[in-house]
C-alpha cells in the first residue's frame, strides 16, 4: 500500500495538556509518528512517500478563512501579548454568553475558536497542521489517480476540527479535506467512516447538512465520553443531509464482538449509500491498552477490522487520527492496513 509521511508533522512539540487537573506532557506527541513508521516498516507495508505541498486551497474548501488566519498567527500574537506559557483558552462563548462577536485580543479569540482546552497552541503548530493536511491530500490524490489504497500518517489528527474550531488535538480536519478533494475531483458521493474511539464531531459538523458525503462514526457514548456534546445516535443529518449521518455510540468497556457488530452496521449503511470513495478516519485508540480511551480491542482484532473494510470494495484512503503513546499504536495501524490488503 502507498504510505505518505512528512517529518514536518513532528514540528509541533507542545509541552502542556490540561489533564486530570494538571498540565502534563501531551498524549498527542511527535513520538507517535515514529511509532507508526516503525510498525509500518516492521510489517513491510510499502513505500513511504513524501507528500506534495498543496497550500491553503484544500483547507479553505472546508474551513473558514478567519479560523485559518487565527491558527496561522495565534502563537506569534500570544507571545507578543506577553503571555508566558503555551496558548491555552480559559473562556468560551458558553451557553449564556454571546457567540456572535469575535473578540480582538488573542486570548478572547482563542476561546472563540477552541472547542476544549487540552490542546495547547505552541511554536510549529500551524506548520505541522499544514504538513498533516498535505499528507492527507497526497494520499487521497493517489487513490483518486490509481484506484489503489493509500495511508496518510497524519499528525496532528483532524476529526474533531470543525469548520472554525480546533481542539481534541485537532486543527485541520484531514478527513473532511480529503473527502472534499475527492468531490472536487469529480466524485459524486464519498463516505467517511470514523473508527477512532472518540466521536468525529468536526467531520459530522462540516458535512451535516449535505448529501454528497456520508459520515459514519463508531465511538464511546458521548454521555460519558469526550466530546460529550455531540455524537448521539439521534443525530442523522439535517436539510439535504437528512439521513446522511450515522452515529453508533457504544459503552465504555466495549470489546471486539460488540464493536465489530457496529462496524458491520456502518459498512452495510455505507454500501446502501452508493459511494465512490471511502475515507477511513483511522484512530487506533480503541485498543485496550490506550491510555485515554475505554474500548477493549486487542491487537489481532485490528487485522479483522482491515479485512472487513476491504469487503466494501471501494477505493480507500486511510488517515491517522488518534492512538496514543504506547508501543502498539504502530502495530495496530499496520494490522488494519495488512488486513485490508489480504
Ligand atoms: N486528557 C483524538 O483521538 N480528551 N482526540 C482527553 C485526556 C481529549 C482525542 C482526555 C481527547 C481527544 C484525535
Ligand atoms: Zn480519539
Amino acid at each position: 500500500m502507498r504510505l505518505y509521511h512528512s517529518e514536518t508533522t513532528k514540528v509541533r512539540r507542545a509541552q502542556t495538556e490540561l489533564h486530570d487537573g494538571a498540565l502534563v506532557p501531551p498524549f498527542e506527541c511527535p513520538e507517535r509518528v515514529d511509532l507508526v513508521l516503525a510498525g509500518l516498516e516492521e510489517r513491510g507495508l510499502g513505500e513511504v512517500c513524501a507528500p506534495n505541498e498543496h497550500g491553503l486551497a484544500p483547507v479553505l474548501a472546508v474551513h473558514d478563512r478567519d479560523y485559518v488566519a487565527f491558527l496561522e498567527h495565534c502563537w506569534t500574537e500570544w507571545q507578543a501579548a506577553g503571555h508566558a506559557g503555551e496558548a491555552i483558552p480559559n473562556i468560551w462563548p458558553a451557553r449564556t454568553l454571546r457567540g456572535d462577536r469575535i473578540p480582538d485580543s488573542v486570548a478572547g479569540r482563542l476561546g472563540y475558536y477552541a472547542l476544549a482546552c487540552e490542546t495547547s497552541i505552541c511554536a510549529g503548530t500551524f506548520e505541522a497542521a499544514m504538513a498533516s493536511k498535505d499528507v492527507a491530500v497526497s494520499a487521497v490524490d493517489h487513490v483518486l489517480e490509481t484506484g489503489t489504497p493509500a495511508f496518510g500518517l497524519c499528525r496532528p489528527p483532524g476529526h474533531h476540527a470543525a469548520s472554525d474550531q480546533f481542539g481534541g488535538y485537532c486543527f485541520f480536519n484531514n478527513a473532511a479535506i480529503a473527502a472534499q478533494r475527492a468531490l472536487d475531483a469529480g466524485r459524486r458521493r464519498v463516505a467517511v467512516l470514523d473508527v477512532d474511539f472518540h466521536h468525529g464531531k468536526g467531520t459530522q459538523q462540516i458535512f451535516y447538512a449535505r448529501d454528497d458525503v456520508l459520515v459514519a462514526s463508531i465511538h464511546g457514548d458521548p454521555a460519558v465520553t469526550f466530546p460529550y456534546f455531540l455524537g448521539y445516535a439521534d443525530e442523522r443529518g439535517e436539510g439535504a443531509g437528512e439521513g446522511c449521518n450515522l452515529n453508533l455510540p457504544l459503552p465504555p468497556g466495549t470489546s471486539m464482538t460488540r464493536w465489530v457488530a457496529a462496524l458491520d452496521e456502518a459498512l452495510a449503511w455505507i454500501r446502501e449509500g452508493d459511494c465512490e470513495l471511502l475515507v477511513v478516519s483511522l484512530g487506533v485508540d480503541t485498543f485496550a491498552g490506550d491510555p485515554i480511551s475505554a474500548f477493549r480491542l486487542e491487537s489481532d482484532d485490528f487485522l479483522e477490522v482491515g479485512r472487513r473494510l476491504a469487503g466494501l470494495g471501494l477505493p480507500t484512503v486511510f488517515l491517522l487520527e488518534g492512538g496514543y503513546a504506547v508501543e502498539e499504536i504502530g502495530v495496530n495501524v499496520a494490522k488494519v492496513l495488512s488486513g485490508f490488503e489480504r
